[in-house]
């Protein structure tokens, strides 16, 4: 099936083929996507570029999201390859590690703003200037996690990104349908290894106690994630905007 023939996707957030981007590039790649990949510097450049050969990929373009520029130049090399985008996949977080341990509240004000620009202020931003070439009926894709809403030892500054993350997803949701038919999802994603999970402490407690306690008994996957973000950004989803979708093997639902 090709559930997005035709449709240009950009991808913000790979950084190795174990990044849940990946998984997403790859299920928008078998069903037909053209695809646009970005990364945050020179490092994670040469990683993308096998993927790019296998993924068949556009262009990839550097964006740190920390920098208004980078966002603005992105947008003009978008309108010069494309002319305009379908899709635009948001999958990219950061806290000092520092902070990923011990107690919330020892927070600096520098580690938190840092946080809170590049994990939730860059998603609104890409939404503003992407906007005048997003085509009507597109859309915008972010990645949260169960921490905005329940406290997660260790997960602590990054909770309090992602509550903000998650509220901007409905208001974006509401602006950007009102003015142009463009909805607005997250996924929440149940605890996958990744570089960004390595940072938080105690990460494979995580990950062995969402596996025993889950309906489902297991950890989700990228390619998981990857399928449920190619339904929400199809055509099979057209009734749903401002919604986190939880792909976590049903963990969120348990009680006791
Ligand atoms: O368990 C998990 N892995 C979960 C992750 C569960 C639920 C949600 N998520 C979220 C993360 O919070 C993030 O929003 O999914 C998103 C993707 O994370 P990932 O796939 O787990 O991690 P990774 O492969 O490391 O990709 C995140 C990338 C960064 O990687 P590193 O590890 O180098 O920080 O975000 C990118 C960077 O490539 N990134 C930036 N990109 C542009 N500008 C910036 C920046 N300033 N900072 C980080």
């Amino acid at each position: 099936m090709e559930l997005l023939k035709g449709k240009k996707a950009l991808i913000m957030g790979v950084a190795n083929n174990k990044s849940i981007a990946y998984g997403i590039t790859k299920a928008f790649y078998e069903n037909g996507a053209e695809i646009g990949l970005t990364y945050q510097n020179e490092k994670i450049k040469k990683r993308l570029e096998k993927i790019s050969t296998e993924l068949e990929v556009s262009f990839i373009e550097k964006c740190d999201v920390s920098s208004e520029e980078d966002i603005k130049a992105l947008v003009n090399t978008v309108k010069e390859k494309w002319g305009s985008v379908d899709i635009i996949v948001h999958s990219i977080a950061y806290a000092n590690k520092e902070y990923l341990r011990d107690y919330y509240y020892k927070v600096d004000k520098q580690s938190f703003l840092q946080s809170m620009e590049i994990s939730v202020y860059s998603f609104t931003a890409v939404a503003r200037e992407f906007l005048p070439i997003i085509n009507e009926g597109g859309n915008l894709l972010t990645l949260t996690y169960y921490g905005s809403e329940k406290v997660i030892y260790s997960y602590n500054l990054m909770g309090v990104a992602k509550a903000a993350l998650e509220a901007s997803v409905r208001y974006l949701a509401r602006d950007l349908g009102e003015l142009k038919n463009i909805r607005v999802n997250a996924i929440s994603a149940g605890p996958i290894k990744t570089l960004a999970a390595s940072g938080i402490d105690n990460f494979s407690n995580i990950q062995k106690t969402a596996e025993e306690r889950a309906p489902l008994k297991k950890t989700v996957s990228i390619e998981e994630v990857g399928n449920t973000a190619l339904f929400l950004c199809s055509d099979l989803a057209t009734g749903i905007t401002g919604e986190i979708v939880y792909v976590d093997a049903g963990y969120h639902i348990i009680g006791m």
